[in-house]
């Protein structure tokens, strides 16, 4: 039997934008594969069906515990579900793969080896998008910074599309056909392992720490990833990085960022190019044409990583064309997203601050110094394969007791044990009771826990949102 071939797509990679209705010339008669059937990939099968692909979706989920199945099946989604097995790769030349799935499982490497082209949803969107983009990326910061830059836009009248790994696949922004003036995307490694001729007119990258070492085989290997935003940059587009990153400043020197005007900041000051501190004033110059100042102070957001996350804000929307009133206006309004650092209550001299969104280490590295007083630490969960250790100053000086929880718990009292008093829970309410019947005023109690929440809870909102039940139960 001839197996069935696959139009020859090659050509899909050496055009851009058209919005849908290239995307419907384009990928029409295409076989195409989606792995993952979560937000991304239902996003994408039924843009793909739309534009005249035939689609098979596959997750390694049985199809019971995938409410969308029943839907795509009746747009003409064929299904694998249960694991990948028995996925026929031959007529496929397309395979988009969603963020949360390994780079490397054996399906995506036999698809590979095949031919096909494998890419991440980004770089399929990426394809058709004619407006300009903004992409965010970096370990922390990147949902604020993504909010921040969206809502300047939208006071400033800009239209703006806001999406990527905030929770918004952007494949449907091209699939609404609705159009925007600039496309705002959160960006995340696992996104950039597969994006090929992706490339943000606008790049922003916050910082580097360690992160998702449960996928990466290093840390060198993660931070690479990340480098890949400015892979396609040309003269005509933007670096905006924090040179204050020891990680980011040493790759400019060394090898510099790509081929577009670096734009840098550091909250350290004394830059002549880009954005920098001095005293209670952000400075921003470029070139000999432009030298601005905007306060720094008096914003809802708080701490040093917010007065980054402010100032690569500040750049990117002022590039896209934003006023420096819009600007300031959304800075004054803005509260901040929930979970990160967000203080749930005040009982009898203590804070309970929430800080679940603190998945990895520089975050809550990051939350402890911004933190005055003593802290009771509560930290754990699903561990991500970092090296708990760098935290061992801060831990030392600042944490009067650790209460550990979650999976991770071995590990993260291993590393600490000796530097601070460690009480061992098996429950976030537990975590919470002990907390509160060792805190003193002045202390700050604090859920910050390094880890990911998915040994216990959904998401790390489902872990924020459980621990503000419990403090409001105290
Ligand atoms: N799966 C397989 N085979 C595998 C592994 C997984 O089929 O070998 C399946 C899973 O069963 C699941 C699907 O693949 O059904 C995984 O999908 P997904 O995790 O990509 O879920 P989406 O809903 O598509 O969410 C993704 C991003 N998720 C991840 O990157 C893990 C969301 O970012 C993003 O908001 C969304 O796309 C829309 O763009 C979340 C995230 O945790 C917030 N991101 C990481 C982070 O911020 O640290 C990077």
């Amino acid at each position: 039997m001839i197996a069935k071939k696959s139009k020859d797509i090659k050509t899909l990679f050496e055009a851009k934008g058209g919005g849908i209705s290239r995307a419907r010339e384009a990928l029409s008669g295409v076989s195409a594969l989606v792995v993952g059937i979560a937000s991304t990939g239902v996003s994408c099968a039924r843009f793909l069906r739309k534009c005249g692909a035939d689609v098979v979706a596959t997750d390694s989920r049985p199809a019971e515990e995938i409410p969308e199945v029943d839907g795509l099946k009746a747009l003409g989604v064929k299904i694998t579900a249960g694991g990948h097995e028995g996925v026929d790769l031959n007529p496929t030349g397309l395979v988009i793969v969603s963020p949360g799935v390994p780079y490397n499982i054996p399906l995506l490497a036999a698809a590979r080896q095949a031919g096909a082209h494998v890419i991440s949803d980004i770089e399929l969107a990426y394809l058709f998008i004619d407006s300009p983009i903004v992409a965010i990326a970096g370990t922390n910061g990147k949902t604020t910074t993504t909010t921040l830059i969206g809502e300047m836009l939208k006071d400033a009248g800009i239209r703006a599309f806001v999406g990527g790994n905030i929770g918004r696949p952007v494949i449907e922004f091209v699939e609404s056909d609705a159009g925007a003036a600039v496309v705002v995307l959160e960006i995340s490694s696992f996104h950039l392992e597969t994006t090929r001729t992706f490339n943000p007119h606008i790049a922003v990258l916050l910082n580097i720490t360690e992160d998702h070492l449960d996928r990466y085989d290093s840390f060198e290997h993660y931070a690479e990833t990340k480098f890949r935003l400015f892979e396609n940059h040309t003269r005509s587009d933007y670096a905006i990085v924090n040179v204050n990153d020891p990680l980011i400043a040493g790759r400019i020197r060394e090898k510099g960022i790509g081929n577009g005007s670096l734009v840098p900041f550091t909250v350290a000051g004394g830059l002549a190019e880009g954005l920098s501190l001095k005293g209670d004033a952000i400075l921003y110059r470029r070139g000999k044409e432009m030298a601005e100042v905007y306060p720094a102070a008096g914003f809802g957001l708080r701490g040093l990583h917010n007065m980054e996350n402010i100032m690569a804000s500040i750049a990117a929307a002022r590039i896209s064309g934003v006023g420096q009133e819009s600007i300031l206006r959304t800075l004054k309004g803005f509260k901040g997203l929930g979970h990160r650092m967000e203080l749930v209550r005040e009982i009898d001299g203590v804070e309970y601050v929430d800080d679940s969104k603190a998945t990895n280490i520089g975050a809550v590295m990051m939350a402890l110094k911004g933190i005055a007083g003593p802290v009771i630490l509560i930290a754990g969960g699903k561990d991500k394969g970092g090296d708990y250790r760098v935290m061992n100053e801060l831990i030392r000086k600042k944490v009067r007791l650790l209460i550990l929880l979650g999976e991770a718990r071995p590990k993260i009292r291993d590393a600490f044990s000796g530097l601070t008093d460690i009480v061992m829970v098996n429950t976030l309410k537990d975590a919470v009771r002990v907390a509160g019947s060792k805190a003193k005023p002045g202390d700050t109690v604090l859920l910050s826990p390094a880890c990911s929440s998915f040994d216990m809870f959904k998401s790390y909102k489902d872990r924020g949102e459980k621990f503000r039940q419990e403090v409001n139960s105290l």
